[in-house]
C-alpha cells in the first residue's frame, strides 16, 4: 500500500482506515477549512490517533457536557470550574472535544450541515491512523406513540418517501446510498440498555429521518402548511404501522456516508414529544434538558462498559 511523507514527517497511509476517494493519496496537504484543522499544521496522529469513538449530536454545548460527562466516567474528571477544551476553537461552525479515546463533536441541525463535519471527521480519523472506529449519534427526536423521554436506538432509517436510502445530486446526477445500519452494534447497544443502563426506557425501532423539522415531519405549526389536520394523522400513522417510533434529521445521512466508508455507526435519540399527540415542545426546558442526558448517559455507560473500566 503506499505512503507518502507530507510536509510535517506524517504519513498519509491508504492501509489505515482506507477511505473510498482515490484523490486523497495525491495530497500534499488537507485542510479540514470548517474544524479549523489541517494536515500541515496539526500531528494528528499524536492529537487523535487513539481515537476509538466519535460521539456527535447537534449543539456545542451539549457535546461539551458530554466530555465533561465522559471525563469523569473514565476517571479523569476535568478540575473544577474548567471547560473541556475545543479542538475546533479556530472556527465557531463546529466544536470538537477529546477525553482519552472519546471525541465528542457538534453537528448542527440537518444533512447539509452533518454531511460537511462527517467529511471532516472521516478525513481527520484517516489522517490519524484511527482503527476501528465506532461514531454514535446521541440526539433527540420526535416520537411516534411512545412516551416522551423514551430513548430510540434506530434499527433502520427511512426518508421523506419511506425509502431506506440518501439520495443527492453529485455532477448533475442523483446518486444514492443505501442507508445500511449496523445491526451488531444496534444490538449491542440495545443488549447493554436492558442489562447494565439506565432508570428510562430504551426501545429499538425506525426512524423516519428528513431534511425538515416542520413540513418534512407533517407538522401543522410552521410558517408553511399546505395539507390538513386529517392528511397529517394519516401521514403519521402510516408511519406508525410501518414500525416508525420516531422522526429526526440526521440518522440517514450518518448511516449512508458510514456505510459507504466501511465505518460502525449507530443512532440513539432521546424523544421529546409524542407526535401523534402534539406538534410544539410543550415539557419545561429542565425536563427536557434531562430527558437530553439520557442518550449521554447510555452511551457514556457503553463505552465504559467496552474499554473495560
Ligand atoms: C433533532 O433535533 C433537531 C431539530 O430540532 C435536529 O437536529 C434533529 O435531528
Ligand atoms: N427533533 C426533531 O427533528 N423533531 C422533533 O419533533 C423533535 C426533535
Amino acid at each position: 500500500m503506499e505512503t507518502r511523507a507530507i510536509q510535517n514527517g506524517h504519513k498519509f497511509s491508504s492501509d489505515v482506515m482506507p477511505l473510498p476517494n482515490p484523490h486523497l493519496v495525491q495530497m500534499e496537504t488537507d485542510i479540514l477549512y470548517h474544524i479549523a484543522i489541517a494536515t500541515n499544521t496539526h500531528d494528528l496522529p499524536s492529537l487523535f490517533g487513539d481515537v476509538k469513538f466519535v460521539c456527535i449530536g447537534g449543539q456545542p454545548s451539549r457535546m461539551s457536557r458530554f466530555a465533561a460527562m465522559v471525563s469523569r466516567e473514565l476517571g479523569d474528571p476535568l478540575p473544577e470550574g474548567q471547560t473541556p477544551q475545543n479542538y475546533a476553537a479556530g472556527t465557531d461552525r463546529y466544536a470538537i472535544y477529546k477525553t482519552g479515546p472519546v471525541l465528542a463533536v457538534s453537528h448542527g441541525i440537518g444533512f447539509a450541515s452533518l454531511s460537511v463535519i462527517l467529511h471532516e471527521i472521516f478525513k481527520l480519523l484517516y489522517h490519524s491512523r484511527c482503527k476501528d472506529v465506532k461514531i454514535i449519534r446521541v440526539g433527540t427526536s420526535g416520537g411516534l406513540g411512545i412516551k416522551p423521554g423514551t430513548v430510540v436506538i434506530t434499527k433502520e432509517c427511512v426518508n421523506g418517501m419511506l425509502n431506506n436510502y440518501y439520495e443527492m445530486p453529485v455532477l448533475g446526477k442523483l446518486v444514492r446510498r443505501q442507508a445500511v445500519p449496523d445491526v451488531d452494534f444496534v444490538n449491542d447497544l440495545k443488549r447493554f440498555a436492558d442489562k447494565m443502563c439506565c432508570s428510562f426506557p430504551t426501545v429499538t425501532g425506525k426512524t423516519l429521518s428528513v431534511e425538515d423539522f416542520y413540513e418534512g415531519q407533517g407538522r401543522l405549526d410552521g410558517a408553511i402548511c399546505d395539507y390538513t389536520q386529517d392528511e397529517k394523522t394519516a401521514f403519521l400513522k402510516r408511519l406508525s404501522g410501518i414500525g416508525v417510533v420516531n422522526i429526526e434529521m440526521e440518522s440517514l445521512l450518518l448511516t449512508a456516508l458510514c456505510h459507504k466508508a466501511g465505518i460502525s455507526c449507530a443512532t440513539v435519540c432521546v424523544t421529546l414529544v409524542d407526535r401523534l399527540e402534539e406538534d410544539q415542545l410543550t415539557n419545561s426546558r429542565e425536563t427536557m434538558v434531562e430527558w437530553q442526558s439520557r442518550p449521554l448517559t447510555l452511551v457514556t455507560g457503553y463505552i465504559k462498559h467496552k474499554l473495560g473500566l
